[in-house]
């Protein structure tokens, strides 16, 4: 059902009211953009026109989300508490603003039966107009032979400085009034795209293929550490800084 303009909007509108005072951006897009980059076994199963949000996390969300999310919380099973918070925040919003809408919500981690992801957040960022993917495939000469280089999306404010962390599709609400853009191209020579590659590849735990290119905003130190961070060991990084209060079952 084709759903006019205003109601689009105004679903973006809840979304963002919601989720941008904790550090998370939303774009809207179609499904069909997404699809039509991505054979059939990858598509997502509803008609092109079908509205679909896409959820980021700037770098404020470890500061403006996470924090606040981690005090006087008792955590019994936890698995990774960044994932918590952002299933937080992102159910709340979805709960608060659409309680009588049906809305399918994927996140970065979860994968399928057959261990695909649920769905290609970078393809997604792409399609969305959110963040520029760059590919082994947009390189015209590239000198790597036979090695696996994994593609990386560019923010156009946070460059490397983000992460893609939900998928929202609203089954049976049009959006044929949505126009697809291309995300900015801010790394558009060659030579800085093999070195993009080869940072995100290579070398991606000195962080500096986040900064290929001037950037507005960075994670803070804190952030750093606690992603610096065995996964195993976070937790004890959380009691020791005060942040995290374990209960006593766990
Ligand atoms: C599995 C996974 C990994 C695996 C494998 C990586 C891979 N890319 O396959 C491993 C463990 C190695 C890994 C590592 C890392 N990862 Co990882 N990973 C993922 C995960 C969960 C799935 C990726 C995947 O399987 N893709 C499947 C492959 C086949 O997709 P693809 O290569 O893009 O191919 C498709 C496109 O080419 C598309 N396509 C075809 N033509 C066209 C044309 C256009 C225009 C477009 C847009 C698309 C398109 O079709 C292909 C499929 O048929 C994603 C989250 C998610 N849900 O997507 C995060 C993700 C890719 N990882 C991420 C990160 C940051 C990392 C690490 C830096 C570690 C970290 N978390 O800090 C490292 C860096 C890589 C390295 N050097 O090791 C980020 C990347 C963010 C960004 N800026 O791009 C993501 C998106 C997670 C997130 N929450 O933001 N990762």
């Amino acid at each position: 059902m084709a759903a006019p303009a205003s109601i689009v909007e105004g679903f973006e509108r809840s979304l963002r009211e919601c989720l941008s005072p904790f550090g998370f951006e939303v774009q809207p897009f179609k499904v069909g953009w997404y699809n039509a980059v991505l054979q059939p076994s990858l598509h997502l199963s509803h008609p092109e026109d079908t509205l679909a949000v896409l959820v980021l996390s700037a770098p404020q969300m470890f500061e403006k989300a996470f924090k606040p999310f981690l005090k006087n919380r008792e955590f019994k099973n936890i698995r990774d508490p960044i994932d918590e918070c952002v299933a937080h925040y992102v159910s709340r919003a979805v709960s608060q603003s659409f309680p009588a809408q049906k809305v399918e919500v994927s996140y970065d981690y979860e994968m399928l039966p057959n261990r695909r992801p649920r769905f290609l957040a970078q393809t997604a960022a792409h399609a969305a107009g959110a963040a520029y993917y760059y590919q082994r495939k947009d390189i015209t000469a590239d000198p790597w032979g036979n090695k696996k280089m994994y593609g990386v999306c560019m923010h156009p404010r946070y460059r490397g400085w983000f992460a893609i962390r939900a998928l929202l599709v609203f089954p049976g609400v049009g959006a044929e009034g949505l126009v697809q853009r291309d995300p900015p191209d801010c790394v558009p020579s060659q030579e800085l795209r093999i070195e993009l590659l080869e940072r995100f590849n290579l070398r991606w735990q000195d962080w500096s293929y986040r900064d290929i290119v001037p950037v507005e905003e960075r994670y803070s130190e804190e952030q750093k550490t606690y992603f610096n961070t065995p996964p195993a060991d976070r937790l004890k990084l959380l009691q020791e800084s005060g942040d995290l209060q374990i209960c006593p079952s766990y």
